[in-house]
């Protein structure tokens, strides 16, 4: 029925609680800050700028996002594939309006996005749909052979006229690149450059943030 349909979120997912997404948003702005003054990035400004003397401000760069969130299954008020598979598994009903604690294990920036990667326990992984990073082989080859919930991430922002979708799209990309060129270490870990503007921060203490399973109407 109609009901039914409508009756289905626009996604499903973990939702920082509130203490935490101003912990993660002004630890990724610390860091972006950070970023466009090292000269390893300004080396590589081209990717962000077109131009090579020109400067970018990182921080006005990307509209960063309210309601911090990790993604789980994004059902299109039901209109995408297994959407209702989903909703109706117990795992997830039983898990749904839980806290969750989940492990914020890198940065990553992108010319498009940024985003935390989030590393999935077994718990976790069960509201995870096992296809997730089967469906992107296509525009990302080597995507599919990837562990699953490789591409659990947070978007943190996107820069002007991109869909925040890119960001995990951006991660499953830099995840199937050889491991990137250590460039810098900085306080909080190791930074990496994939090429084209990819930029990866391992973190030396992984970020634990609290999350509520739920879901997202609109
Ligand atoms: P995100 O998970 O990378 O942030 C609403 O648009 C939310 O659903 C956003 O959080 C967005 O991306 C996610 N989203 C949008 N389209 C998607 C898709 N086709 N596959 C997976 N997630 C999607």
């Amino acid at each position: 029925s109609l009901l039914e349909e409508t009756s289905l979120p626009l996604y499903f997912g973990w939702f920082l609680l509130s203490s935490v997404q101003v912990k993660v948003g002004c630890t990724a702005m610390d860091f972006l800050k950070t970023l466009d003054t090292l000269e390893a990035f300004k080396k590589h400004i081209v990717d962000f700028t077109g131009q090579a003397e020109k400067e970018v401000d990182l921080e006005q760069y990307f509209e960063t996002k309210e309601t911090l969130h990790c993604t789980t299954k994004f059902c299109n008020y039901g209109k995408a594939d297994g959407a209702k598979e989903y909703a109706k598994n117990p795992v997830v009903k039983k898990s749904y309006g839980s806290v969750f604690s989940l492990s914020l294990t890198a940065l990553f920036v992108t010319p498009r996005t940024v985003g935390a990667r989030v590393s999935l326990t077994e718990e976790q992984l069960q509201l995870w749909p096992a296809d997730t990073e089967k469906e992107s082989e296509e525009g990302i080859p080597g995507s599919a052979s990837l562990p699953v919930g490789s591409r659990a991430h947070i978007t943190l922002g996107c820069a002007s006229g991109v869909e925040p979708v890119q960001t995990g799209l951006d991660l499953l990309q830099i995840l199937t690149l050889p491991e990137g060129e250590a460039v810098e270490e900085m306080e909080l870990g190791s930074l990496r450059y994939y090429d084209e503007g990819r930029w990866m921060l391992s973190l030396r203490e992984p970020i634990c943030a609290a999350a509520c399973f739920s879901s997202f109407y609109g």
